[in-house]
């Protein structure tokens, strides 16, 4: 690949506006199982999109979807930013949560950008550790160039300790996979509280500690998660909900030292 041009740059620019992080591309193979454009236009080139830390959170929390009060506010979100900028380019956007079945963006990051299967089975990096995600991918009908392969080794390879695997109360992470049952049943009850900064295994790692989510994101994800799961919500009471009680809806939720840690 080459130095990556200006459509790259411009997807990268117009990404970090909103806080979100171009996490890499690749040209696709059938064996990456890519779906076709809506036009019916086969994919050839593919840019992913993610979050890392809190900076995706300012700019989601003042957005329609984050006041409206309707389900999966993060999810329609993302997909009308990253579906903006895909259009800009004549191209689409594909969403993670787009399935079942799912689209395979765990194997497609792994094409895009120097992530591996950590042993608690999320994908580490080396910058972000265990806090960062993938919200979109852009389909373009053709191709641009992209930056050279980052090919960082993994972290665990020097990680002594590897505490992420001893650091669930439940022990929910194990070689059989995640436990997602003791999962939702150590958040809801009594002690769950302990992991409302975030995922406790997720916590320990000592890569990217700085890129753990503020607390309302986590709430955000944790509650997501919960309900997802047929349980009530139990971190946060909803975004619109925060802002009323502090009586200035639209600005408070943008003041760090308020929902920030
Ligand atoms: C379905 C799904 C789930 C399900 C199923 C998990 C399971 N083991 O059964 C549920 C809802 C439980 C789940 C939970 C979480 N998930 Co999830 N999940 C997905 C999704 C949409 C599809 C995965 C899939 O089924 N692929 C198809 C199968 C055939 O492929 P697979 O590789 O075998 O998939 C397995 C793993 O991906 C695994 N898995 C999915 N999520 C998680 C989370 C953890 C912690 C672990 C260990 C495994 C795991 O379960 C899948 C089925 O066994 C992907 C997005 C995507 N499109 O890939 C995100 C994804 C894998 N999840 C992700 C995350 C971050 C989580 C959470 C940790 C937090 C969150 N924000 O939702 C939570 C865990 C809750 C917590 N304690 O915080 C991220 C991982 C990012 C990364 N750093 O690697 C992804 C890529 C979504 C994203 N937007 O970036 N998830
Ligand atoms: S704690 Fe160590 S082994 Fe676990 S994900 Fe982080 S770097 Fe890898
Ligand atoms: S959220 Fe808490 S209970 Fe669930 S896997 Fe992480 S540490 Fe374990």
């Amino acid at each position: 690949m080459n130095e990556p041009d200006k459509d790259y740059a411009h997807i990268r620019a117009r990404a970090e506006a909103l806080g979100l992080i171009v996490r890499g591309g690749f040209w696709p193979c059938a064996d990456d199982a890519v779906p076709s454009l809506p036009d019916g236009r086969p994919a050839r080139t593919v840019v992913l999109v993610g979050n890392a830390g809190g900076a995706m959170w300012p700019v989601f929390s003042g957005s329609p979807e984050a006041r409206d009060g309707r389900l999966h506010p993060l999810d329609r979100w993302s997909r009308r930013v990253i579906g903006a900028i895909a259009g800009e380019f004549g191209g689409a956007a594909c969403s993670p949560n787009d399935g079942p079945p799912w689209p395979p963006f765990v194997a497609w990051a792994r094409r895009a950008e120097p992530v591996v299967e950590s042993p608690i089975g999320i994908l580490v990096h080396p910058d972000y550790g265990l806090w960062h995600a993938y919200r979109g991918a852009i389909l373009l009908a053709h191709r641009i160039a992209l930056p050279a392969p980052d090919r960082r080794p993994s972290p665990c390879d020097t990680c002594p300790d590897q505490p992420c695997r001893s650091a669930c109360p439940v022990a929910a992470f194990s070689p059989g996979g995640y436990d997602v049952a003791a999962c939702v049943e150590f958040l809801s009850g009594d002690e769950g509280t302990r992991c409302g900064g975030g995922c406790l295994a997720r916590r320990a790692c000592p890569v990217g500690q700085q890129y753990n989510y503020p607390r309302a994101q986590q709430a955000l994800h944790l509650d997501a998660f919960l309900v997802g799961q047929g349980r009530d919500a139990r971190f946060g009471r909803g975004l619109r909900a925060r802002e009323e009680e502090r009586g200035a809806p639209g600005r408070r939720l943008d003041r760090p030292g308020v929902e920030w840690r």
